[in-house]
């Protein structure tokens, strides 16, 4: 007997568990070992939930760590944190042990759920830092009954780099995450026949918002990789397994060049896959027109480029009918408010003028975690969200024009705080100052790029410094480019001038 009918749920669920219970006989996960139906999810949950709570009846929001590949166990953690009334932090897999700690410590969290290799190698910090240690592949619970959840509880913290040297936690409730999948399922018509790879990490939206549970609220299939496994994927995309792609730019740049590099019936093959797919989508950073246009050349698919945030979801995309501009992010999603303000604080009602897009709506987070100040001065006055990002408006559609900040780098769709990495930077026992500047780059859309100055007798490499920094930085915060210089450039005030720290990579 299915284990959830042991113990009858008398209290409502939550929308997903609800949308999950109405596809509970279809498969939601496969992988060439196995299929995982949507039943099997909520009955692992309940038992992780059971797990969670030891008897308690609602965890009222403790944080709860979740450190798991993409697939059904991450899935049915998640659903199971959600059950038991607790908040899940989604912590990223290859992040070194002092970033683990500050998001473990920041959040507050009291348990960790990890999965395979992960249980070893976070058991030590988890032990220095007395926290219960849960290991996703062993577990045995009496289940019990569940909390009764409303909307408004905090639901999840997603760490997110920004103009501050840590980052900061962005809190949303089951309510916003139901708002910004229902918008995403109406604008881009989601549908149970849907069948999409899910090779994004999970510790960020663009993974778990547009791919995962949207396609788990249409009933959908995912097949599940533990990374960007170029030809695993590409050997499905062959077999015309998909009918959905949702990647970021990077991804689109090494899909170009191993198209080109690929023999001719080879890529005939996989082109004809991509071809068949009913939609592509690309975001998370700006999608260089030149790849659109190149994108469509190769494949005659037309990417559908949307725009969106942590702290917000999805706001602006290109429509699923009708055209998608190379180089321009759409209009407003369904149920989210978009106005441009100037720098004089004026709302811009005019084409062609360019201001900070500011966002309303029910799918806008609630907070920073535990950080009232930095949550109150990202909001105006009158309540509207400030992206930093910059915009215009040509003939109804947004273009995004660049970030306000120049302390935020955006490489491989991954946001990075410029300042987070000085701050690493500068325990080198080598680096008397430093400077770090997002270069634009092809690939990654920016590269970090690192300019030092030495301490006397020292020698620094490039190399030495990825090294180094590989110890203290997730690998995709680490420098790509390094300039060592006798100064920094600086204003009269005596402030690093970033704009300027660009021509020391170009020559
Ligand atoms: C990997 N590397 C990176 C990198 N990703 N370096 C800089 N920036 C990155 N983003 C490093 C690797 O560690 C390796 O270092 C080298 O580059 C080559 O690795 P690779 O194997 O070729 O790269 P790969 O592992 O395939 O990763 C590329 C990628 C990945 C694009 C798949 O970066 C990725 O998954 N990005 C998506 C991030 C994301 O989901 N962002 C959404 C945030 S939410 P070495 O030293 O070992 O050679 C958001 C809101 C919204 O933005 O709108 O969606
Ligand atoms: P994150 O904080 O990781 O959620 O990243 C959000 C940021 O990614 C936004 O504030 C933008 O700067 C950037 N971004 C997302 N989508 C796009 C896009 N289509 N074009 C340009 N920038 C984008």
């Amino acid at each position: 007997m299915p284990s959830s009918l042991l113990i009858p749920n008398a209290v409502p669920e939550l929308p997903l568990i609800q949308r999950a219970q109405q596809h509970a006989g279809s498969i939601a996960f496969q992988t060439p070992e196995k299929s995982t139906t949507y039943q099997a999810l909520l009955d692992q949950s309940a038992q992780f939930a059971s797990a969670l709570l030891q008897g308690a009846a609602d965890l009222q929001e403790a944080r709860v760590a979740l450190l798991a590949a993409a697939g059904p166990t991450y899935v049915a953690a998640q659903w199971g944190i959600w059950r038991a009334g607790a908040i899940k932090v989604p912590i990223c897999l290859t992040a070194t042990e002092p970033e683990w700690e500050y998001a473990l410590t920041d959040s507050g969290a009291s348990v960790v759920m990890a999965e395979g290799t992960s249980v070893k190698k976070i058991a030590p910090l988890c032990q220095r830092l007395g926290l219960r240690l849960i290991n996703l592949d062993d577990v045995r619970a009496p289940l019990q009954p569940l909390p009764a959840l409303t909307p408004a509880r905090r639901a999840m913290i997603l760490y997110t780099s920004g103009t501050t040297s840590k980052p900061k936690g962005v809190v949303t409730t089951h309510a916003h995450i139901t708002a910004q999948i229902e918008s995403l399922i109406q604008a881009w018509a989601w549908q149970s026949t849907d069948r999409i790879p899910l090779f994004l990490p999970m510790h960020h939206i663009h993974g778990i918002i547009n791919v995962t549970s949207c396609a788990l609220w249409a009933g959908a299939v995912i097949e599940p990789f533990t990374k960007f496994d170029q030809p695993a994927i590409l050997e499905r995309v062959k077999a015309r397994a998909y009918t959905l792609f949702m990647a970021v730019p990077t991804i689109y740049v090494k899909l170009i060049q191993a198209l080109e590099s690929a023999e001719p019936a080879e890529r005939q093959a996989i082109v004809a896959g991509f071809a068949a797919m009913r939609l592509m989508v690309s975001g998370s950073a700006a999608l260089p027109a030149s790849v659109h246009e190149q994108w469509t050349a190769l494949t005659g698919q037309k990417l559908l480029e949307r725009y969106g945030m942590t702290e917000i979801g999805m706001a602006i995309s290109n429509p699923l009918h009708g055209e998608r501009r190379p180089g321009a992010v759409g209009q407003p999603l369904p149920g989210v408010e978009i106005r441009l303000k100037a720098e004089t604080g004026e709302i811009i009602t005019a084409e062609h003028t360019p201001g900070e897009i500011q966002v309303r709506g029910p799918n806008v987070f609630r907070e920073y975690w535990g950080k009232p100040e930095a949550t109150a001065e990202s909001f105006d006055q009158d309540g509207w969200y400030r992206t930093g990002d910059m915009a215009v408006r040509e003939t109804g559609y947004y273009r995004i024009m660049g970030r306000l900040s120049v302390d935020i780098i955006k490489s491989g769709g991954y946001k990075l705080s410029a300042l987070e990495i000085e701050a690493a930077l500068l325990d080198h026992p080598d680096i008397a100052e430093c400077a770090v500047i997002g270069m634009p780059d092809d690939t990654w859309g920016e590269a970090v790029s690192a300019a030092v100055v030495t301490r006397p007798g020292t020698d620094l490499t490039l190399a030495a410094l990825r090294e180094w920094s590989k110890t203290r930085l997730s690998v995709y915060k680490v420098p790509q480019r390094l300039a060592v210089v006798k100064e920094l450039p600086r204003n009269a005030m005596g402030k690093v001038t970033k704009p300027a720290v660009r021509s020391l990579f170009n020559s």
